[in-house]
């Protein structure tokens, strides 16, 4: 090779690299820019893009009036947060106001199932009446209710903005059955519901009643309510599934907090996996003749250890009116009413 040669190689490969580096250079720099572009344009109409994003984009109007909030002052006798940085929800640990005004320009709709199958449904009665009055007062809440008694579903009287739908149900004679079909009839109902513009959804027990406020502060993805029963508990004390074979197993040194069967809740896609996936892992457990210690609490329990909530709710959403108030339990909010087992269950 000649000298000529080499210096005609040497400016091709240089011109060949720069020109290499300015296309890179460009079109990183036409990637940011659209980038951007796009983000703006998801933003404008982020209702459509994101439905969910109010979780969390949280606006406050311009001139609410609250207390100041602290860091260095609140409550001291409970732990507000998890280990995964999820709120743990008690009284005066947030503002209503404050939180109500955030969401009522949202427009929200809460979605809530119970069930009240064969003598349940004379819970009914006092379930909706203070639901009424306590549940999510001044927003869009549709209540779902599931029975085998369509013509027992009691008269309630309901603000604007409230209704009730009655869905029948067959009866049965085994709880296993009806606690197993509770969490397919809600994935059903969320499969149903899913262009009606509800965003959240509570699934609650029907033996129980509502004293004092539900309402916003209890938002949240995946929301889960702490068992009233083992909270003060060490973790190896929980009623836990401790079968390996059970599709609901948590190890000895698993597992976070006991949560209730009788309340969870979240967004409405949230919920839906939930459903699924418990009653997946119900039906095969059933198929290997497994059933959990708690049925569906069970497979709740271990959905929630291992999909973490991002919304705890403390005792004080699901307390259990035979016991009696400790101190820490400022406010009961939803408590289990006390019930004569032998006159209500079919095969107690
Ligand atoms: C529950 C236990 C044994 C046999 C039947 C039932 C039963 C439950 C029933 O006959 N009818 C019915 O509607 N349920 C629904 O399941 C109610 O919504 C009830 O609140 C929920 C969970 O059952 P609970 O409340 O008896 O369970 P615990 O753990 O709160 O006592
Ligand atoms: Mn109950």
């Amino acid at each position: 090779m000649n000298l000529l040669n080499v210096k005609v190689v040497t400016v091709v490969l240089l011109s060949a690299l720069l020109l290499g580096v300015l296309y890179c250079y460009i079109s990183q720099t036409h990637r940011f820019v659209s980038f951007q572009l796009q983000d703006l344009k998801a933003d404008s109409r982020s209702a459509e893009v994101h439905p969910d994003s109010h979780e969390f984009h949280l606006v406050a109007p311009e001139h609410v009036r609250y207390k100041q909030p602290s860091i260095t002052q609140g409550r001291t006798d409970v732990v507000s947060v998890t280990p995964w940085l999820a709120p743990i929800v008690w009284e005066g640990t947030f503002n209503p106001v404050l939180l109500d005004s955030i969401y009522k320009p949202q427009n929200i709709s809460i979605a809530a199932t119970v069930f009240a199958v064969g003598k349940y449904i004379m819970f009914l009665k006092n379930f909706l009446e203070t639901a009424e009055q306590h549940f999510f007062v001044g927003f869009k809440v549709h209540i779902y209710v599931f029975t085998d008694r369509p013509k027992e579903v009691p008269q309630v009287k309901m603000a604007t903005d409230r209704q009730l739908t009655v869905h029948s149900v067959p009866s049965s004679n085994r709880w296993q059955e009806i606690s197993a079909r509770r969490m397919e009839l809600i994935q059903m109902l969320i499969e149903e519901t899913v262009h009606s513009n509800t965003d959240y959804i509570f699934c609650l027990d029907v033996d129980s009643q509502f004293h004092g406020r539900w309402g916003t502060e209890s938002l949240g993805g995946l929301v889960a309510v702490i068992h009233p029963g083992y909270y003060r508990d060490d973790r190896s004390r929980f009623p836990y599934e401790r079968r390996p074979q059970s599709r609901a197993y948590v190890a000895p040194g698993e597992g976070d907090f006991y949560y209730c069967g009788g309340a969870f809740g979240g967004l409405m896609h949230e919920v839906h996996l939930l459903t699924k996936t418990c009653r997946f892992n119900f039906e095969a457990d059933a198929k290997e003749n497994i059933e959990a210690a708690w049925q569906e609490e069970s497979h709740l329990n271990r959905y929630m250890w291992l999909n973490k909530p991002s919304k705890v709710l403390s005792p004080e959403y699901l307390w259990q009116d035979f016991k009696s108030r400790n101190p820490e339990i400022h406010i009961i909010r939803f408590s289990g009413v006390v019930k004569n087992y032998a006159e209500i269950r079919p095969n107690a």
